[in-house]
């Protein structure tokens, strides 16, 4: 089959109506609790407290003090594109109290996280104090305690030097670190629900295992909405070591000289220096011919275009969409098994190709 090639600008995914999507770069997502599209509810966006950050805090005012169930949810929707474990870190404050005539600073001091998406948990989680926290906690709604005795806002969350870890499924000495394995290319959403009354959340953040909790922690760090790269970017860093489509990384350049050009090979999930060739399979089913091939998923977010010709004679002039129609047959693990249709009506034979463009 042939192929050829037209540039063209990509467009990038966008996310739901009125929600950020934030992008994980170089190993971080930081995102103010203030900036969700989702109700408050009994939360309340204040700014009267000093040293917060973005456009102020929120400080949630219902149940009571001590504890309470999970309501007013708020959601956080971020994407991965290095994968691997990341820790969630919280830059919280609780409150002091007075309960029962007594002073209380143990109080006003936690909240619910959950993370909704495909990952995994850590291959540290277990069941006991101190593990790395197992799935069914990480994606159901748990306690996350933090704070510090003189109401200010602290950093909570991260390796914290070993610390015993701040998700608290309940009991005592049964705390478990809230860390998480994303995947490349997925996109996540935290929901956070309060707990105690008169908890605070200022700002919020992942960041790798690799890196200290401090890379997350300065205030003066903006926070990650700008998308790092394009899909067709990072495949190049990938198998290239630029995002640059240039020299042996140039879309139209064929790295392993195995007839298809690098961007048929990012267009078809395969590795440009691989003994691979695209997927592809054709046959004749009645009047119809059916041309299948695989497809990578992130080519087709990325605005790629599939487009499937036929001609009788080969001639360049020839080449004719009509008729042709195509549908996603099956998709995992980012690859789409696509099924185009080519009517034969009077002809004794039709070629086909497959095209794909920028
Ligand atoms: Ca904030
Ligand atoms: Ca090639
Ligand atoms: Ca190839």
């Amino acid at each position: 089959m042939k192929r050829f090639i037209t540039p063209l600008a990509l467009a990038i995914v966008s996310p739901s109506i009125g929600q950020t999507l934030y992008h994980e770069s170089n190993g971080i997502v930081i995102m103010e609790a203030e900036n969700t599209a989702s109700p408050l509810g009994q939360w309340i966006k204040e700014s009267s407290d000093p040293n917060f950050t973005g456009e102020g805090y929120l400080r949630f005012d219902g149940n009571i003090y001590t504890h309470g169930p999970a309501i007013s949810p708020l959601e956080y929707q971020f994407r991965i594109h290095t994968p691997g474990l990341y820790y969630l870190q919280l830059r919280c404050a609780e409150t002091n109290q007075i309960i029962d005539g007594e002073h209380r600073d143990d109080v006003s001091n936690d909240c619910y996280v959950r993370v909704d998406g495909d990952y995994e948990a850590s291959p540290n989680a277990g069941d006991n104090h101190t593990d790395d926290a197992p799935l069914s906690l990480l994606k159901n709604n748990t306690k996350f305690f933090g704070g510090k005795n003189d109401g200010s806002f602290v950093w909570q969350g991260g390796y914290e030097n070993n610390f015993q870890g701040r998700l608290d499924p309940g009991g005592h000495q049964n705390k478990r670190v809230a860390i998480y394995k994303f995947k490349a290319g997925e996109t996540y959403t935290l929901v956070i629900h309060g707990r105690s009354k008169a908890f605070k959340i200022d700002r919020i953040a992942f960041n790798h295992a690799e890196l200290p909790d401090s890379a997350v922690r300065s205030l003066t760090l903006a926070e990650t909405v700008t998308p790092p790269t394009t899909a067709l970017e990072e495949w190049r860093m990938l198998h290239f070591g630029t995002k640059e489509g240039t020299g042996n990384a140039a879309s139209t350049f064929d790295a392993n000289r195995d007839g298809e050009s690098n961007l048929l090979e990012f267009a078809t999930g395969q590795d440009p220096f691989a003994t691979t060739v695209a997927e592809k399979d054709i046959s004749i089913n009645g009047e119809t011919i059916e041309l299948r091939y695989s497809r990578a998923l992130d080519a087709v977010e990325s605005d790629l275009l599939f487009t499937v010709f036929w001609s009788e004679t080969l001639h360049p002039e020839s080449w004719s969409t009509a008729g042709v129609s195509q549908f996603v047959e099956q998709q995992s693990d980012g690859i789409q098994t696509v099924l185009a249709t080519i009517p034969m009506e009077e002809s004794k034979r039709r070629l086909a190709r497959l095209s794909v463009s920028e």
